[in-house]
């Protein structure tokens, strides 16, 4: 399998290399931590590596080196369409380079191998209650499959640690591919009376995902290639990349895992934020009908729902300091498909108003647009309107990066998470003797 050759090629010289660092050099500072990192959610302390993604402040993302809209350009796309595979994307995550047309494809074979759901998720997806959220079921069909895992088999019929990653690459595989049917059963059950739609083998994984969801639009199946590439990873310090990566470090596989990660996407703070921004949106639009046009009535909404103490989703970053290149690419393909679509026109205004209320706020150190700020009036605009869903799509985006990631994390051998915690008593001594 192609991408077993090309991360085996790899990893005697990726090893050696990290060996040669920590024996070498191991004791040189990455930086120091203060009492206020300590208590604020350890913002920008240095101490996860990953080869596989990067955040710049101003920059925004790079996927292994390369910008959005590099990416964009340089992968390969089918036929005709705008998007590349994310087969191709997926390939470049595992192995650090662009792939071409044929290695794209062959990561899309291997999915469509892989790809058929065992009975028994759908089976346990059904007997949840009706009212359960999305991501709930989602999550739970991800930690059902548990019992497929390679990697936890292997383990227990004795594994030596330099083969770990082979299993989790096979996991991996295996999991990554029956995600768009899951997420579209999950759509088609709880929004679709449970009519669902057979996959369909002669598409690639998102064009299925768009077949599935029965959304016919060949825009459409652009659309999720373009919000699959744009939300799958985020470097490794975010909630889901971050959970993922620590419960991966006690030697649990991908499945219990990403599950895990997914949970920390369900939060409002994170994935959850572009549910969140829709449903603004549209209180927007039902509580204030001139704020389609009128700046000053926007400005003032805005206002309102900080004076409630609330937050503006899809505002803001933990790491970011300029608008996320993934708001940008997202904006630039609705201005080109639907420029006149209404919820669109809107969200465009409110990125011409928010930032500047957040700034003369004063709180917010990024007053900027993030990637969740837009990706569900693009999803609406296609008449996928119920925004419980959006951060289903997010969470299918997701797992191809941290499953790329946790590979990798397995080849490295990287150990068990184990940061030290004080107490309060503790930081205040160390406080009184600075
Ligand atoms: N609206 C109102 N207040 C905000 C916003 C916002 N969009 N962003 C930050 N603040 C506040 C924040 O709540 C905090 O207030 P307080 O001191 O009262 O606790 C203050 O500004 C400082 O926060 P920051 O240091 O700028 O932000 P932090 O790194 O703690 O959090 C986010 C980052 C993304 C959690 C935060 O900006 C936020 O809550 N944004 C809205 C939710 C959102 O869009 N989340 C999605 C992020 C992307 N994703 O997909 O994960
Ligand atoms: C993400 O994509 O994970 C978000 O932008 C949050 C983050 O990077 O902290």
């Amino acid at each position: 399998m192609i991408l077993k050759e090309k991360i085996y090629e790899q990893l005697p010289e990726w090893r050696e290399r990290v060996k040669r660092l920590v024996k070498e050099k191991g004791d040189v500072k990455v930086g120091e931590v203060t009492i206020a990192q300590v208590y604020g959610g350890m913002r920008d302390v240095k101490s996860l590596v990953t080869d596989i993604s990067y955040v710049d402040p101003v920059e925004g993302i790079r996927f292994r080196g390369f910008t959005i809209p590099e990416v964009l350009e340089k992968l390969p796309k089918p036929e005709g369409d705008e998007m590349p595979y994310i087969g191709g994307l997926f390939y470049l995550f595992l192995v650090g380079s662009i792939p071409t047309r044929e290695q794209a494809l062959e990561v899309e074979d291997e999915w469509k191998k892989r790809g058929k759901v065992p009975q028994y998720v759908f089976d346990t997806i059904r007997a949840m209650p009706t009212d359960a959220h999305p991501m709930t079921l989602f999550t739970l069909a991800v930690l059902t499959l548990q019992r497929e895992s390679l990697f936890s088999k292997q383990y227990h019929s004795g594994m030596k640690k330099d083969n770990y990653w082979e299993p989790m690459l096979e996991d991996s595989l295996n999991l990554t591919a029956k995600l768009p049917e899951i997420a579209a059963f999950v759509y088609r059950l709880k929004y679709k009376n449970g009519d669902i739609i057979p996959s369909d083998p002669d598409k690639d994984w998102a064009g299925n995902f768009a077949h599935m969801m029965g959304i016919k639009d060949p825009v459409y199946e652009d659309l999720s290639r373009l919000y699959f590439l744009l939300h799958s990873d985020h470097e490794s310090g975010n909630v889901s990349a971050h959970t993922t990566h620590l419960v991966a470090s006690s030697l649990s596989d991908i499945y219990y895992s990403a599950s895990a990660g997914l949970s920390g996407l369900a939060g409002p703070l994170h994935g959850l934020a572009n549910q969140e921004c829709l449903a603004w949106l549209m209180e927007v639009r039902t509580k204030c009908a001139e704020c389609a046009y009128d700046k000053s009535a926007l400005r003032q909404f805005a206002w309102d729902t900080l004076n409630n103490g609330q937050v503006i989703p899809g505002y803001g970053h933990a790491v970011l300091r300029k608008t996320d290149p993934r708001y940008t690419a997202q904006l630039e393909y609705g201005k080109k498909h639907f420029p006149e679509d209404e919820l669109f026109k809107l969200a465009a205004l409110v990125y011409e108003v928010v930032p500047d209320v957040l700034r003369e706020q004063g709180k917010a150190k990024d007053p900027w647009p993030n990637v969740d700020a837009i990706s569900g009036t693009l999803q609406y605009h296609f008449g996928l309107k119920e925004f419980d869903f959006y951060t289903v799509i997010f969470g299918v985006s997701r797992i191809l990066g941290v499953a790329a990631n946790a590979v990798w994390a397995r080849a490295l051998g990287q150990p068990i998470e184990r940061p030290k915690s004080l107490t309060t008593a503790m930081l205040e001594e160390i406080a009184s003797k600075a």
